[in-house]
Parts: structure tokens; C-alpha cells; sequence
């Protein structure tokens, strides 16, 4: 490439970045601790009764691992931790944490996270986001959005599950990311999830995205 090429991709970048409103992408709320890094995990049903309680991880049924922990050499997606699930008496064995949204509304979401599981397992993973126009709104989620998949046979590799960006109402003040594995395809063993990630207004970073496009026209 150029310098002209250079210089060229830079001014593009730099337009780009200037006609996101910051006010857009800074209003999203922060998952704490979203790679099971630093953080011990709380009680599950102090996350959301008698209100909604922010700032950890509530589990069934986990731990949260390095390498040590872990089952056929599974290693962290990212870091030196991740979350391990474990089966519970229930359908589903799951990992939540509520977040208060921004001031500033919010109209979209995505919400990814990373999931494996041990050989030769291949339980199917969950994620289920709800929204609450209230602290005290457990029970009554204003929405509710999910996606799902079915591992693969080989520890070795992470599979993506996303809800992508998927609308809101107007009025959230909460969020509630819900994560799982089916105990069914969980057996006696376990199912591991790292680096969960969140953005906000989704469908304003994909509209800039369609104008990246028309300055690459411009300076191509
Ligand atoms: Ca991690
Ligand atoms: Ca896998």
C-alpha cells in the first residue's frame, strides 16, 4: 500500500469516527468483569430480587476456573479464567447479571458470548437478554431476546453465540444478560463461557458502518 493509500484510509478513519455521536456509544452500560477475570460470583437470586443488584456475576450452579479446572485441556478464550458451568436440578443451568442502563436511551442491543464444553459433550449454549422498566420489575421483563446453539465435539474450539442487535423498549432501565448450557446435554460434566460483550444502539455503529462504506466510495 502507498503512502497516498496510506494517508487516504486514515482520513477515512478519522471522518468515520467523528460522525459516531460518542454521546451513542458511551451510554452503554458496562458488564462487570465480562472475561471471568477478577470478580467471585454472587448469590443468584440477590441479582434480581428484591431489586435488581449490579456489578457481579449470580450463578446455579458455577466457578469460575483456569486451565486447572478445566476438563481435556480446555483453555480460556481470552485471559487466565473463564466461567464453568455445572448442571443443576433444573432445565437449564445459568449465569446472570443485571445492568442499569445509561441516561441516555437506549433502542438496540447485542449481546455475544464465547462457549465450549468438555469432549464429548455437545450441550447447546444460551443467551437470553430481558429488559425491565424498573428496578423492582423482575418477573415482568418489558422484552425478551435470545439465542442458542449446540457446541462442538472438540474442547479445543469456542463457538459464538450472539443476539444481535436485537430493539428495545424506550423506556429500559435494566438489563438482564442470562447466560446457560441445557443440563440435559450437560450430563455429569460442564460447559465453560468467556468474554461476554455488550453494545449498545447496535443499529447507530451499523448505520455509520453503511456511511464507511460511501467514504470509501468517495475516496477510492
Ligand atoms: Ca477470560
Ligand atoms: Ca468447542
Amino acid at each position: 500500500m502507498s503512502n497516498r493509500d496510506l494517508l487516504r484510509h486514515a482520513l477515512c478513519i478519522g471522518l468515520l469516527l467523528a460522525m459516531i455521536p460518542a454521546s451513542l456509544l458511551a451510554q452503554c452500560a458496562n458488564i462487570a468483569d465480562p472475561g471471568f477475570e477478577s470478580l467471585a460470583l454472587g448469590d443468584f437470586d440477590g441479582v434480581v430480587t428484591p431489586q435488581f443488584t449490579a456489578d457481579y456475576w449470580g450463578d446455579e450452579n458455577a466457578a469460575i476456573v483456569d486451565t486447572i479446572g478445566a476438563c481435556q485441556g480446555v483453555v480460556p478464550h481470552s485471559g487466565d479464567k473463564m466461567l464453568k458451568i455445572m448442571p443443576t436440578g433444573g432445565t437449564i443451568s445459568e449465569t446472570w447479571q443485571a445492568l442499569p442502563v445509561g441516561s441516555t436511551p437506549v433502542s438496540t442491543l447485542t449481546v455475544s458470548a464465547w462457549f465450549n464444553a468438555c469432549e464429548p459433550i455437545t450441550p447447546r449454549g444460551v443467551i437470553s437478554v430481558r429488559t425491565f422498566n424498573n428496578a423492582y420489575g423482575w418477573g415482568s421483563p418489558t422484552s425478551t431476546n435470545s439465542a442458542s446453539l449446540y457446541v462442538d465435539a472438540s474442547a479445543s474450539t469456542w463457538e459464538k453465540i450472539t443476539v444481535d442487535c436485537v430493539a428495545i423498549p424506550a423506556d429500559t432501565q435494566w438489563v438482564l444478560i442470562d447466560l446457560g448450557f441445557d443440563n440435559v446435554g450437560l450430563g455429569s460434566l460442564a460447559g465453560y463461557i468467556d468474554d461476554v460483550q455488550l453494545t449498545c444502539n447496535c443499529d447507530a455503529v451499523a448505520n455509520e458502518s453503511t456511511n464507511w462504506g460511501s467514504l470509501k466510495a468517495i475516496y477510492n
